[in-house]
């Protein structure tokens, strides 16, 4: 420890106390402030003890020290929120990607420069201290990284707001690279616990499932259904506060962890047989235990099922308990309107569908609301996010499995559906028994199965896409015949991001910048960055534009040298695709073109071509075999072009290893060019496409998702579009796609692909990449990466003729972060609010 660390803590410790004055009289934190309160925790929370790394207890420090004012934000928001008894939306999501929480938190309530001096005068950088935090990666990637920007946006906008998920103990594992092979760890995020959460225990609840119905004659002529449970699981509730930018709100993320029922299971089972009594808890800690590692790709397994379940009950429950405490009992029928004025409850994907059915059971079985009323409230208070078109990804229950673990459920599913069968779909289109069919919430086959869609767009007041194409197509392609039935039900919010994580923390160079360049709070209105607009074409703007971008090149230089070991050149052009691995985002149609440059280099080395670094970033499910196999074709021939001194450092490709929160944030301030080159038609928005062109990055792409929306707001001059639009994909289908045409007629194709079938990648095992080429040809190529080849290489050979004038690309840059302010989430939220939930500002 150093002698000013010593005296620093030892000035401090005589003097601590939680509540400090400007704390107390709601005045900005000074650097003493923050320093006696890092100093109480540092000595009474941790018991400080001198060890040869002080950053851990430091950070942990500094942390709760910021915890301790931001709960005392986060109860006069509660005292505020009941007095104004706004309405509250609840966001329903199996997935939050919150990324670390300090330097946000920090920057939110403008505490990060006197964090950080305090810090200094106790010897450390406040930047280092961050890099301890573990990432909270409790989500695989889009869906659920928007769900932590919308908790951001909620916040900042003073809306009343509650996010409810799962408490994962693990969150999505970490990967590591083992001679180019995906390796999978656990993700220990909470090993030592949090400073940030906070255990409900009062708000705990009990979630029953198994057992059977039994069906009461009522005195009326009506049947009660009462479900005998056979198992009871504990809900433990975690609040994480979510903290607004420069606003009166501090609102919370509720977590949800699974135990076992004490009461139930110990009574059960603990007559002599003690040891399997402990087996039930272990049983029950299964159900949170872990985020399932698949996107876009339905498991089908029952523990997910009932990790679904366990979720939407206890959110449910949580929901009606929040409404009666502040407004009385539901079953008082003046309350049952009073509760749809109140709530709004948001379904992120089909993951929370049985939400639905659990407010339905509850309000019918519990509070004894009828069946009408019951169903008129679950119409008003759900709405539905489609997330993707995906067939894969459309989730699909089996009848069997919901009937054993859910049957009371199943029930009301089934007259659910009965009604609209017989009512809504009957009135449309009377006596099809194919229409039927198609609409039923139920699939038959030789496995019957709940189609978990149909049951949210009946029952939700809207269903919303989240970009303009996506919702497009949702409409025509994916539910036409819904949209016949209910022509404004279905409708488009167009996704966005937080300016405040994605440029204002992650880029301090390019936010001081702004700064100083823009008038009035960028951060909360993102339009205002197009005053930009003006300096485009300035050339000292342009110069300082990319001075930062260089500057934050070489701090990623830094850090692509210690992550993989290669030396890459800041004067390249970074150009990076980050973003789940999967075949419809073609991380192998980028492969494919870097093998034809490198080809077309050792051809000819004296190629004139501006040098590139591509980056990559993904991470692959760990039973996807083919997305494997693209990371391992990636790292081998990243291997061997890195090494190969031919082509004089012209080309450089690195696969970051473990792509999460915390490392976008290091990439993206620094990537030149943005990969966006999904097939056509198959993202649904994308929103790393906003972060990077944000940053300004210029954005290779095809007209897919919110990728034709950027290019609306930029102008075709400032990114390059190419390959098939949707309509154009859908006609080759039609007319039958044969890859092996595209193979034959192309000769660069042809040599790339036969490339992979010898041991140059791979010397000694001739073969090891075939899969690759396979997966073009033999497998039919379902992505089309063949049919774009060639109009995407044409398009990096405009962009690297365009980087060639430095001006003209600095202009582009800064066009593009200055025409992105449409891509604000608070937009977003604003849209929602507007259009489905009908919110009121709480302050
Ligand atoms: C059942 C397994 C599963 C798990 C996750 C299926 C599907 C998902 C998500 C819907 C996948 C996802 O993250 N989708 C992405 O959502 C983003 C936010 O709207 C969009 O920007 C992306 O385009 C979309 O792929």
């Amino acid at each position: 420890m150093s002698d000013k660390r010593v005296c620093s803590y030892m000035v401090t410790k005589t003097k601590t106390s939680t509540k400090t004055q400007s704390a107390a009289k709601n005045q900005p934190m000074t650097v003493a402030d923050i320093s006696q309160r890092i100093a109480h925790h540092l000595q009474f929370t941790q018991g400080e003890q001198v060890c040869a790394d002080q950053k851990p207890a430091y950070w942990r420090a500094t942390s709760l020290a910021l915890n301790d004012i931001i709960v005392e934000k986060l109860q006069s928001t509660k005292t505020r929120q009941q007095q104004s008894e706004a309405k509250s939306v609840n966001y329903l999501s199996l997935e939050y990607l919150m990324g670390r929480l300090l330097a946000n938190n920090l920057h939110n309530l403008d505490l990060y420069k006197n964090t950080e001096k305090a810090l200094k005068d106790m010897g450390f950088e406040l930047a280092d201290l961050c890099e301890e935090g573990a990432d909270l990666a409790l989500g695989n990637g889009g869906l659920g990284r928007l769900a932590a920007c919308f908790l951001d946006s909620l916040a900042t906008l003073d809306y009343n707001a509650m996010g409810y998920g799962v408490h994962y103990q693990h969150g999505l594992f970490k990967q590591s690279f083992v001679d180019g092979h995906q390796v999978e760890a656990p993700d220990m995020w909470r090993e030592f616990g949090s400073p940030w959460e906070i255990c409900r225990l009062e708000s705990s609840c009990t979630i029953p499932l198994y057992g059977y119905v039994e069906e009461i004659a009522q005195a009326d002529g009506t049947t009660a259904s009462i479900w005998h449970a056979g198992k009871m699981l504990k809900g433990v509730p975690w609040d994480i506060p979510i903290v607004g930018y420069n606003s009166q709100t501090v609102n919370a993320l509720r977590l949800w962890e699974c135990r076992a029922d004490s009461a139930f299971d110990w009574e059960q089972f603990n007559n002599g047989d003690y040891l399997n009594a402990h087996q039930q808890q272990v049983a029950a800690e299964t159900v949170s235990k872990a985020l399932y590692p698949n996107d876009e790709h339905d498991a089908g397994k029952e523990l997910r099922f009932v990790q679904q379940y366990f979720f939407s009950a206890c959110s449910v429950q949580d929901i009606i308990a929040r409404f009666e405490n502040q407004y009385g009992a539901l079953a008082d029928s003046k309350n049952w309107s009073l509760f749809c004025d109140k709530v709004a409850i948001q379904l992120n994907d089909t993951h929370p569908t049985i939400a639905i059915l659990e407010l339905m059971r509850s309000l019918i079985d519990v509070r004894n609301i009828d069946w009408d009323n019951a169903w008129a409230i679950c119409q008003k208070v759900f709405a539905y996010t489609n997330h993707t078109l995906l067939p894969e990804a459309l989730e699909k229950w089996s009848v069997a499995l919901f009937e054993r673990v859910l049957p009371r459920h199943l029930a009301i599913l089934y007259r659910i559906n009965e009604a609209f069968l017989n009512n809504d779909v009957a009135a449309l289109w009377p006596n099809n028994d194919d229409m039927r069919a198609r609409l039923s919430f139920i699939e038959e086959g030789h496995e019957r199965k709940v189609r978990m869609a149909h049951l949210c767009v009946v029952t939700a007041h809207k269903v919303n896409g989240v970009a303009q194409i996506h919702s497009d197509l949702v409409k025509q392609d994916l539910f036409p015949e819904f949209n016949q039935l209910w022509p404004t039900k279905l409708t488009n919010v167009t996704n966005g991001i937080t300016p405040r994580r994605w440029l204002k923390a992650c880029n301090p160079l390019l936010s001081n910048l702004l700064d100083s360049t823009i008038k009035g709070d960028w951060a909360k209105d993102l339009n205002r960055l197009s005053e930009l607009e003006n300096f485009a074409d300035d050339e000292q703007f342009q110069q300082q534009f990319m001075a930062i971008k260089h500057q934050n090149k070489i701090a990623l230089s830094k850090e692509i040298k210690s992550l993989t070991g290669v030396t890459v050149s800041p004067d390249a052009i970074f150009d990076v695709q980050i973003k789940r691995l999967h075949e419809y985002k073609r991380q192998h149609l980028n492969l494919l073109h870097i093998i034809a440059l490198y080809r077309r280099l050792l051809a000819d080395p004296a190629l004139e071509m501006q040098p590139r670094v591509f980056i990559f970033g993904a991470k692959a499910a760990p039973g996807y075999q083919l997305a494997k196999e693209i990371i391992y074709a990636t790292n081998k021939i990243a291997d061997k072009i890195n090494n190969d001194v031919r082509i004089q450092n012209k080309l450089k490709v690195v696969f970051l290893p473990n792509y999460r929160v915390s490392l976008a944030e290091k990439i993206i301030p620094a990537a030149d060019v943005s990969e966006q080159i999904s097939t056509a038609g198959k993202e649904a928005s994308g929103t790393g496409n906003m972060k990077l062109a944000l940053n300004g990055a210029v954005t290779i792409g095809t007209l897919d998702g919110a990728n034709i929306e950027i290019a609306k707001e930029v102008g075709d001059d400032n990114i390059f579009i190419f390959g098939l639009t949707v309509d154009e994909v859908k006609a080759l289908d039609t007319q039958g796609y044969n890859p092996y045409e595209y193979y034959e007629k192309n000769a660069e194709i042809r040599a790339c692909l036969d490339w992979l079938d010898t041991d140059y990648f791979t010397p000694g095992v001739a073969g090891e990449l075939s899969s690759i080429k396979n997966c073009f040809l033999s497998g039919g190529d379902p992505y089309k990466v063949l049919a774009d080849f060639q109009s995407y290489a044409d398009a990096h050979q405009a962009l690297d003729i365009a980087y060639q004038n430095k001006k003209q690309w600095a202009k582009m840059a800064i066009l593009n972060t200055a025409l992105m302010g449409k891509f604000n989430s608070d937009r977003s939220i604003e849209d929602y609010v507007r259009n489905i939930w009908q919110l009121t500002v709480s302050n």
